[in-house]
């Protein structure tokens, strides 16, 4: 599988034995993970309630239909597809096939799927025909991918339900050493990186975070955010439903006009959700008519929950509260589900595996002591060892021992709980949503008035952060000002996805210098009253 691998970093051999020796690494598969019984429900999306032996059947035939397509294991795949059964379906197939998906979100457009498409050099990109409005065939049109696959109507592509076809013989499986599965970094730097996630390591992830979250076959799971998400994925996500032979409930949002109705409904046990939405619900439940009393665990990740909201869950959602610290890129931090309220309140969990390595180090890489605020380094059976195809970005995003700087910074609590004290990325958390100040910043550098941008986050009661962006105008600042309006609207034109847009537009006559002569951002973020 040279196209999978290639660009890959693996972990070195001692380690991968020590993993593999230890139990953390076995020899499953993702495309092995519906363990339900054949008969239970697996899937409710829309209309649509699929048992474990139908999802099953479908899986195979859609591999059947990739496979006749002539996508191969090692192939790359673009998936770009909303919360739909379709969703599901298409990620089975293609692990099966060993062709891994590519998981865009459905907020993509054509400068973050393009870029997508070339470095992955995909073969084939999935899409919905119209979701939200959107058109995605009129995307479609303009990519360099041998083969678009529509859940719809195809127009003049390829129809998802006509690749369907009766599977013929058993292809020849991926390894559990194989790129199983793209994720999508939350991002630092000019471009998106993709994270590859083995077979092995990402079915320990979801495994034993299916394990650590209580989950079994009587767990029903809602899906409210996007499907490609690691953490609706695999943290335990969809993929630790199945894996633990419970049912998936999908939802189109965390609204609670369509959360709600579903949880009554389905008797909804489980919730992943990103801190907005976590506020949305407790202050629904007041004017709500559902009935949510099956619920027994809201995860709450993605962005720092306050300790006075989580400690409101019990009491107004009437269930226990998880806080999640996850990233893409491995590392996962879980409350347990028998710690005291103190913990579950105040911090963001503690590592998922004995085998995850720690450390909280100041700038200049030393530990710091303990108790002590310093950046997360992380290295363990499931975090990545490098970025794909991005030598020079992973040798500035690794430690030269293999440890993945998160960028985030954290205080360890004697108990090996994290708390999560702010970051020293070049980011915006905007509700859970990462934006790359860089990749953004690029893109307004790129319109007529612009000569210089910087982008901040500002604090906001309800996303965490929105988003400031700062310009210098072209005429030594004297320059016509864009309104917002006009910037977003410039964004939407050059194919950027609707989150990244600024919420903010301030112009600076020059921007504030650090002794290094870079932007001050801390100064500028100073000047938001
Ligand atoms: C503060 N910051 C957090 C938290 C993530 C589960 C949950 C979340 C993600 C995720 C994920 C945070 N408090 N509770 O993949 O499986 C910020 C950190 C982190 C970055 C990772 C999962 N939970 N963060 O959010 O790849 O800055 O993954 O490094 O999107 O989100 O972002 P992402």
């Amino acid at each position: 599988a040279a196209g999978v691998m290639d660009g890959f970093t693996p972990w070195p051999a001692e380690l991968a034995e020590r993993y593999t020796a230890a139990g953390y690494w076995s020899g499953r598969l993702l495309g092995g993970v519906l363990r339900g019984e054949p008969g239970r429900t697996a899937l409710v999306a829309g209309g649509e309630r699929l048992a474990y032996a139908e999802l099953d059947r479908r899986a195979d035939r859609t591999a059947a239909g990739f496979l006749r397509l002539g996508i191969r294991r090692g192939d790359r795949v673009v998936v770009q597809l909303p919360n739909t059964a379709s969703f599901v379906v298409v990620f089975l197939a293609l692990v099966r096939v060993g062709a891994a998906p590519v998981l865009a979100l459905p907020a993509h457009r054509e400068s973050e799927i393009g870029y997508l498409c070339e470095l992955s050099e995909a073969r084939a990109y999935v899409i919905p025909d119209v979701d939200g409005g959107f058109d995605f065939r009129k995307m479609a049109r303009g990519l360099p991918v041998e083969h678009v696959v529509v859940d719809g109507d195809a127009q003049e592509f390829t129809a998802l339900a006509d690749i369907d076809t009766d599977p013929e013989g058993v292809p020849e499986p991926p390894g559990p050493a194989d790129v199983g599965v793209f994720l999508l970094s939350g991002g630092t730097t000019g471009l998106p990186k993709l994270i590859p996630r083995t077979h092995r390591d990402y079915v320990y992830n979801l495994e034993a975070s299916a394990e650590v979250c209580g989950f079994t076959a009587d767990t029903v799971y809602l899906v409210v955010l996007p499907a490609a998400h690691n953490f609706a994925l695999a943290c335990p996500g969809i993929l630790g439903v199945f894996a633990a032979g419970g049912t998936v409930v999908l939802a189109p949002s965390g609204s609670p006009d369509e959360a709600f109705p579903l949880i009554e409904r389905e008797r909804v046990t489980v919730c992943a959700v990103v801190p907005p939405i976590a506020l949305l619900w407790l202050d629904a439940v007041s004017w709500s008519e559902e009935d949510l009393s099956s619920l027994r665990l809201l995860q709450v990740g993605g962005a720092k929950f306050a300790a006075e909201r989580a400690a409101q869950v019990p009491r107004v959602l009437g269930c226990a509260v998880q806080q999640v610290f996850g990233m893409a890129e491995g590392l996962l931090n879980y409350t347990r589900l028998d710690d005291p309220a103190d913990l579950v309140e105040r911090t963001q969990g503690r590592p998922l595996s004995p085998a995850d390595e720690i450390r909280v180090v100041d700038g200049d890489g030393n530990d710091v002591p303990p108790g002590e605020v310093g950046e997360l380094l992380t290295r363990g059976p499931y975090t990545l060892r490098g970025y794909y195809r991005a030598p020079a970005h992973n040798a500035r995003a690794f430690t030269p021992d293999g440890f993945y700087r998160t960028g985030d910074l954290v205080r360890r609590l004697p108990s090996g709980h994290l708390v999560v004290e702010g970051r020293e990325k070049d980011q915006i958390n905007r509700g859970g949503d990462k934006i790359s100040a860089e990749e953004l910043e690029n893109h307004l550098l790129a319109h007529p008035s612009v000569h210089d941008a910087a982008v901040v986050g500002m604090p906001d009661p309800v996303m965490g952060e929105r988003t400031c962006a700062f310009l210098v105008l072209r005429e030594n600042g004297r320059g016509r000002a864009p309104s917002l309006r006009e910037i977003k609207e410039f964004l939407r034109e050059r194919g950027v996805a609707a989150y990244k847009f600024p919420d903010r537009l301030e112009t600076a006559g020059t921007f504030p210098r650090t002794a290094v002569g870079k932007i001050d951002k801390k100064a500028l973020a100073a000047r938001l009253g």
